[in-house]
């Protein structure tokens, strides 16, 4: 008799991650806890952000955080909720977040796992409300337990994460993740406090026609890439940027499209951050069939330094990605 392992629409988290749990080699329901306490943590950021107009939650909190950007109270209030939830759960040793400097250890020292997190990505969207959201990574620890989590731990790159999601708090709530085996997206009801699977094994078209890139900078992008967009633009492409990172890439991943953030005058490196934020979307997308790079080296090989450090991005439909690609190496060319 064959099973159909495609679980049906409607089945809920909790029990898909229980049937998938032998998909995933370590299967001994820690990684699936973790999954848990951080869908926890995103049930309760959601109900924040659903009043954020009701509550004094809006605006900025007064100070800046590691990147010299300006923390909402938003981003305060997501950071602390989902420290909270992974230092309760126990199975983390160590958070790499945005919101802060140095590692957070969280005393589990028989932890097995690491989060590097973005509690609140395109926070400067809330006081619009414009779709924002949560990227995280999770690999496992390669020191002994029994110790605190230690810098080689949280420096991996992407090609060793475990596990990667997002949340989406948008028209819908939305939790999208893969633990290696495809990616899957659950919808949350709120009346129930569940989410339920509404996207099984998404797969990310070959191809699309939109792209998202904040153009203001275009002046001091790379000759390749100004030549992608032209490209584009002679094409008849839709231009969609929304300034939310998780909302654009949520849009493309499910209808195909590229998100370019290259290197720039202001941001010589690129904007956006290689271990919260580049590399759970790369292992994401990878899984749905599609690519991310920095314009030229596959994003989950990039070996980390630094904590926040930030790397150029490109990432979606892989015909788009190779695209770029070919530019950006006849730019090298000229
Ligand atoms: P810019 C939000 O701050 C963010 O990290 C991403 O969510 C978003 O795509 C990007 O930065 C927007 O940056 O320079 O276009 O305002």
């Amino acid at each position: 008799m064959n099973f159909n392992l495609a679980l049906p629409v409607g089945t809920t988290l909790d029990r898909f991650i229980m049937r998938k749990e032998k998909d995933f080699p370590y299967a001994t329901g820690e990684l699936s806890q973790l999954l848990r306490d951080i869908a926890l943590a995103g049930k309760i950021v959601n109900r924040e952000i659903n009043r954020a107009g009701l509550l004094d939650v809006t605006g900025a909190f007064g100070q800046q955080n590691v990147q010299g950007e300006e923390q909402q109270k938003l981003d305060v209030i997501a950071n602390i909720r989902f420290i909270r939830a992974l230092r309760n759960g126990g199975e983390v040793c160590a958070i790499i977040s945005e919101e802060e400097e140095e590692i957070i250890q969280t005393g589990n020292t028989k932890g097995k796992y690491i989060v590097a997190i973005d509690p609140l990505d395109g926070s400067s969207n809330i006081d619009v409300n414009v779709s924002i959201g949560t990227i995280f990574s999770i690999y496992r620890r390669k020191s002994e337990t029994g110790c605190d989590g230690t810098l080689e731990d949280c420096l991996q790159n992407g090609t060793q994460q475990v596990a990667a999601g997002y949340i989406i708090y948008g028209s819908s709530t939305m939790l999208v993740y893969t633990t290696g085996n495809g990616v899957n997206g659950f919808t949350y009801e709120p009346s129930l406090g569940e989410f339920f699977l509404s996207h099984p094994d998404i797969k990310t078209p070959a191809t699309g026609t939109v792209y998202s890139c904040n153009e203001g900078g275009v002046n001091s992008f790379p000759e390749g890439i100004k030549n992608y967009l032209n490209y584009c633009k002679e094409n008849g492409y839709s231009g969609r940027y929304i300034g939310s990172l998780v909302a654009d890439f949520h849009r493309n991943l499910l209808k195909g499209g590229i998100y370019i953030y290259p290197s720039t005058a202001k941001a010589p490196n690129g904007k956006l951050r290689l271990m919260y934020e580049c590399n759970a979307l790369a292992f994401i997308v990878e899984q749905a069939g599609g690519k991310a790079t920095d314009g030229n080296r596959r994003i989950m090989e990039l070996e980390p330094t630094e904590l926040h450090q930030r790397c150029p991005l490109v990432i979606g439909s892989t015909e788009m990605v190779d695209k770029v690609e070919a530019f950006m190496k006849s730019e090298v060319a000229v």
